[in-house]
């Protein structure tokens, strides 16, 4: 495949002509166009053998490493990144997590949604606008391989950084990557997730957490359970510099001791400066675990979310659902020393051991741990305090606020259901499958019709008698509405003001209920609220906060709970809006939105992006089915 987009002006043409659509502004008068900085990356996507946690394991490396390398551009820059797939036994899409993609949905990355996997042994070039300034990252979205280590950070800065607020109140940036990492592989998981009866199996807690991609499997730099274990690895670490012998070699390569320098594995270290202040970007791509992170005797105050500024506030330490990123200003203003940060596993009974990396102060002893225990992160099941770190997120003074004026609203109750012997999550009772043909595809050929269930939309609603403190078998009768597999979407006309409206639910065991981090593609939203209980438009409304809602494109949906979120349908292309929990969205907990189809004309599809099932074979050769736009 060659480069799918077309040439650099057209695109950034393209860009503009659709963000001129989208805010309804009068064209202003013509100037020379600004010069366009492209950012071109080649990058070659493989399975390598890798320690991340000091075992050693199957991932997927990017150019021979894990993680992913970080990309950063400036707002504005055009991003292009030719990738091979260079897995040997299957597809593969890269899905740039928070950039909306405006005037390019086939480069979202989301196989089935916006394009057809890449094969293996063929590349395909991914070539977009970084929009706005943000903490975001890159992952896998095919089957389950960002779980499999495909992810890495990418850091759109402003166009003009000292005009971006709180500029002038920091020194310098720190980042931070956070996922999770099983031992057992991807395929093993999967093959769990979609077992019948009593050959389903859940994935379970992942072995190591992970800061940067680097973790220390049950060995938490000495902090461990299995201390005969750590002091083996410590000892195995003691290779002298220059030690050839294959056992050192070895060691240095996959079972290294974190104390081992050069290890895949040895913790994190942030260099600061002694009375310097820092913007640390922290980031989550984990495939299961929401997170807490604090550092040893500093505050953090919370600046961005998602890649918008929010109102500062102070805190001990930050909640993080997969999907979220923040920015967190910090204050090297502590004794010049080393210090602890921790970060631990939230709302699951934690069976992983606390990750851990360190705040070394520059002047401070070379080589000296941080004194005292690791703060201990709070106790997973403290919903409570939860609640109030993400009330506490509003949007900073001068961000866009919503539209008054809704044209739809989508009410979606989420639930855990046993569908024909496997377990599923489900969006009003209705659990979503994929299609062969990326929707986008379907869309733009014109074959809807054969390439998925196009007869209706997905359900608007749920039945409101039911109860969403009790399991789906404890209904009464008449809300026990069948789970059905479905690739149906909800077609969104283009400009609609749409509020999603999410109703958490019991899972299948009696008293459960989960948090799910739900993610909207091609958009941020406005979170205009949360609260306990069934949310009763009447009553609930009123309270919405309108007036100064954070403006993100992840957020939290509480157990038993609801959250309303609004968006406008300002960017045609076919967008996913899922649980970034990743066996989660396996399990089907994800809907489709199909927005402004009737715009797709006047958007430069590549064909290679889109060309795969029934667009294969339908009509050949394929032809758009709505003619393109007259010549200007
Ligand atoms: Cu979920």
């Amino acid at each position: 495949m060659g480069n799918p987009c077309g040439p650099l002006a057209a695109q950034v043409l393209i860009c503009c002509a659709l963000m001129l659509v989208v805010s309804h502004q009068v064209a202003p008068a013509p100037s020379p166009p600004a010069p366009v900085t492209r950012r071109s990356f080649t990058w070659d996507v493989e399975y390598i053998m890798w320690a991340p946690d000091c075992q050693q394991s199957v991932m997927i490396g990017i150019n021979g490493k894990f993680p992913g390398p970080t990309i950063t551009a400036n707002a504005g820059d055009l991003i292009r990144v030719e990738v091979t797939n260079s897995l040997h036994t299957e597809g593969l899409v890269i899905h740039w997590h928070g950039i909306k993609q405006i005037g390019t949905p086939w480069a979202d990355g989301t196989a089935s949604i916006s394009q057809c996997p890449i094969n293996s042994g063929e590349n395909f070039t991914y070539e977009f606008v970084a929009d706005k300034p943000g903490t975001f990252f890159y992952h896998g979205h095919f089957g389950m391989q960002r779980a499999a280590g495909l992810y890495g950070s990418l850091i759109v800065n402003g166009m003009d950084r000292q005009k971006e607020p709180f500029a002038g109140e920091y020194n310098g940036e720190l980042s931070m990557l956070l996922s999770d990492w099983y031992h057992e592989n991807v395929y093993a998981q999967s093959a769990g997730l979609d077992g019948k009866d009593k050959h389903w199996q859940w994935v379970g807690e992942p072995q190591t957490i992970l800061i940067n991609g680097r973790g220390q499997f049950g060995c938490s730099l000495g902090i461990t359970r299995d201390r005969r274990a750590c002091d083996r690895r410590k000892k195995d670490a003691l290779c002298q510099e220059g030690d050839k012998s294959e056992r050192c070699e070895l060691i240095r390569r996959s079972e290294c001791g974190p104390f081992c320098e050069g290890s895949q594995c040895s913790p994190v270290v942030f260099d600061v400066e002694p009375g310097k202040t820092y913007r640390l970007r922290i980031a989550s791509t984990t495939s299961l675990s929401a997170l807490n992170v604090q550092i040893q005797g500093h505050k953090l105050t919370v600046v961005e979310a998602d890649g918008n500024f929010v109102e500062p506030f102070v805190v001990d330490d930050i909640d993080i659902y997969s999907g979220e990123s923040y920015s967190v200003l910090l204050k090297a203003d502590q004794r010049p020393s080393s210090y602890w940060i921790s970060v631990g596993v939230r709302g699951r009974r934690p069976k992983t051991q606390p990750a851990l990396a360190i705040l070394k102060y520059t002047n401070s002893k070379p080589d000296s741990w941080p004194a005292g225990m690791p703060p201990e992160t709070p106790a997973w099941d403290n919903v409570t305090r939860s609640k109030e770190f993400t009330y506490r997120i509003k949007a900073r003074e001068k961000t866009a606020r919503p539209p008054t004026t809704v044209d739809r609203r989508l009410t979606m109750l989420n639930t855990q259901n046993m569908f024909k012997g496997h377990i599923k999550w489900a969006i009003n009772h209705v659990t979503l499958s994929l299609p062969a043909t990326p929707y986008l595809g379907a869309y733009f050929y014109g074959i809807e019709a054969i390439a998925f269930d196009s007869s209706t939309e997905s359900p608007d609603t749920y039945d409101r008698t039911y109860d969403i403190q009790k399991p789906p078998d404890g209904q009464a009768p008449a809300a026990k509405v069948p789970t059905t597999v479905s690739d149906r979407v909800f077609k969104i006309a283009h400009g609609a003001v749409v509020d999603v409206v999410l109703q958490n639910a019991n899972a299948l065991e009696a008293g459960v209920s989960e948090s799910h981090p739900w993610h909207l593609h091609g958009h941020d939203f406005w979170v205009l609220g949360y609260g306990d209980g069934v949310y009763e438009h009447g009553r609930d409304s009123k309270a919405l906060n309108t007036e100064s809602p954070p403006l993100r494109n992840t957020v939290v949906l509480f157990p038993h709970g609801w959250t309303v979120l609004r968006y406008v349908a300002d960017n045609p292309g076919v967008w996913a809006f899922h649980c970034h929990i990743e066996p989660h969205l396996h399990l089907g907990m994800g809907v489709i939105f199909a927005e402004g189809m009737e715009k797709l004309r006047e958007l430069n599809v590549p064909r290679e992006a889109i060309t795969c099932g029934e667009a294969k074979t339908a009509t050949l050769p394929l032809a758009p089915a709505m003619a393109p736009p007259p010549p200007p």
